[in-house]
């Protein structure tokens, strides 16, 4: 532990390129500016949140910055490694829309029980609001996070059951994509 390697074993590339949409260049490319920017090979959450701070620096971004921190450390352990990183990249930049609509479904679904309810789903639109609030004019009917939230849900929620599961988001995406797309702002930003 503690020692980071300067560049990728063959079979980090090896997996790397299974794992993601890069060419072998580009992998290497990015793990040098990794390295570079993170010399300790991972990335915590303060770090995170200067990154988005960077992007918004009129609002608050911290909180939208550790929801997003939260979808790329897959494993939990509050860092996220080159590799967390890369396939997160690899989605924003590269990845089919199932797969950018799961990891959008994975940003809202807070307590990963597999649907977002209505509290999940206020949660991140209103660290949204609080990272852009001052710097976009919303719509009369979307200007609190309230009333975007019931708007976006009454539309996504086809049942009723006050959950949105993976299949109704999906759906949802596909009768109108601005939804998934509203829903997306912001989230591939890094
Ligand atoms: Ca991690
Ligand atoms: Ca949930
Ligand atoms: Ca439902």
């Amino acid at each position: 532990m503690g020692k980071t390697n300067s560049k990728l074993s063959h079979e980090e590339l090896r997996d790397l390129r299974e794992m993601t949409y890069f060419e072998k260049s580009e992998l290497k490319q990015w793990y040098k500016g990794f390295i570079k920017d993170f010399p300790n090979g991972t990335l915590g959450p303060n770090e995170f949140r200067k990154i988005y701070k960077q992007f918004f620096p009129f609002g608050d971004s911290s909180e939208f910055a550790d929801y997003v921190f939260r979808v790329f450390d897959r494993n939990n352990n509050n860092q996220i490694d080159f590799k967390e990183f890369i396939c997160a990249l690899s989605i924003s930049c590269r990845g089919n829309l199932q797969e950018k609509l799961q990891w959008t479904f994975n940003l809202y679904d807070i307590d990963r029980d597999g649907y977002i309810t209505y509290e999940e789903m206020l949660q991140i639109v209103e660290a949204i609001y609080k990272m852009v609030g001052t710097m976009v004019n919303l719509p009369e009917d979307e200007d609190t996070p309230e009333k975007r939230v019931k708007k976006l849900f009454n539309m996504i929620d086809t049942d009723r059951d006050g959950k949105v599961s993976l299949t109704e988001f999906q759906q949802g995406a596909e009768k109108d994509p601005s939804i998934v797309e509203a829903l997306n702002l912001y989230a591939g930003l890094v």
